[in-house]
């Protein structure tokens, strides 16, 4: 378990509490031991928390303040910044694992750090501080109880926004209800940042993606492949310092063809399905890993 040597003092958060589970079943001795993440929950599985920062020096102190100190790993995937980010973060964090991005974009960032994480849980959450570290014990509870992917929302009851204007709110609305009408979802928020998913499930999202579009595709592979979806809610607050990387038209248009290209390929694998009698065989049991079920909700 990591020290994060520094941001425990910052953080205020309940005591911790390593139970080994041998201890707590009776069975021999497992390696795993359950940290206590909120009064009254204990987890056991690790928790990687993935960062994506471009040019994020000025907010990266609140930020990591409110990453909570049973976080496994923090990554911070840099986007070629040239400010003092990479710096700020080790010196916030000696703990923290820098991943010097080699492509572009925030999706493509994304993806460079999931593919580097090594706990059983990966959480997203942006470098600006609009995402507040906070609520992870919200996404790791949903985890923990169930869902394969967790989704936040700044629309769902007890969500909000203090960041998000009026153009990007009838955006995001547009966007959504597209999504719900094509691929049969309830998705009250689609183009948000904070997500949590467990890291075995990465390989299921097959995750191709370099822009702003990757929390919208990652909705909708997480739907066409047939997680357990569930949305919490989530407050957004505004960035502390700096500006957005988005624009609202170009990207918005970008995820639009995404979305249809997504519902593109779904109908195209559905065809190849109904034409294909090998997919006969393939009725999932009931031991069949979820993700490994072929998509049919186009
Ligand atoms: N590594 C990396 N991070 C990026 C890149 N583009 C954006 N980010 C980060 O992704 C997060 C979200 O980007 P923002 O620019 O805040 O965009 P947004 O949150 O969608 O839009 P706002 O609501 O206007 O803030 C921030 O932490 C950015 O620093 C990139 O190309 N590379
Ligand atoms: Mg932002």
């Amino acid at each position: 378990m990591s020290s994060f040597a520094g941001l425990a003092e910052r953080v205020t958060v309940p005591e911790w509490k390593t139970v080994p589970q041998a201890e707590a079943s009776g069975e021999p001795k497992a390696a795993s031991v359950f940290r206590m993440i909120e009064n009254g929950l204990a987890v056991a599985p690790t928790v990687s928390v993935v960062v994506p920062a471009k040019n994020e020096a000025r907010n990266l102190a609140h930020v990591f303040a409110s990453i909570p100190a049973w976080v496994d790993e923090v990554l911070l995937v840099d986007g070629h910044s040239v400010d003092d980010t990479v710096a700020e973060a080790q010196r916030l964090l000696p703990d923290v694992r820098i991943v010097s991005q080699q492509g572009h974009g925030k999706g493509d960032a994304l993806r460079e750090g999931f593919s580097a994480c090594k706990g059983d849980i990966i959480v997203m959450l942006d470098a600006d501080g609009s995402t507040d570290g906070g609520e992870l014990p919200r996404f790791v509870s949903a985890l923990m109880a169930g869902a394969d992917f967790v989704k936040g929302s700044r629309f769902a009851s007890g969500g909000g926004s203090d960041d998000i204007t009026g153009t990007r709110r009838l955006g995001n609305w547009v966007l959504s209800t597209l999504v719900n009408l094509l691929f049969g979802t309830k998705y009250t928020d689609l183009c948000y940042g904070y997500n949590a998913f467990w890291a075995h499930h990465l390989p299921a999202l097959d995750l191709n993606c370099d822009g702003f579009e990757i929390e919208t595709v990652m909705n909708i592979r997480a739907a066409k492949v047939g997680l357990r979806v569930h949305e919490v809610p989530s407050h957004e607050h505004s960035r502390v310092h700096g500006q957005s990387n988005l624009h609202v038209a170009r990207d918005g248009w970008r995820i639009a063809k995404f979305i249809v290209r997504e519902w593109l390929a779904a109908r195209g694998l559905k065809r190849r399905v109904v034409d294909s009698p090998v997919r006969e065989a393939q009725v999932p049991t009931a031991g069949t890993p979820i993700a490994e079920l072929p998509a049919d909700n186009a």
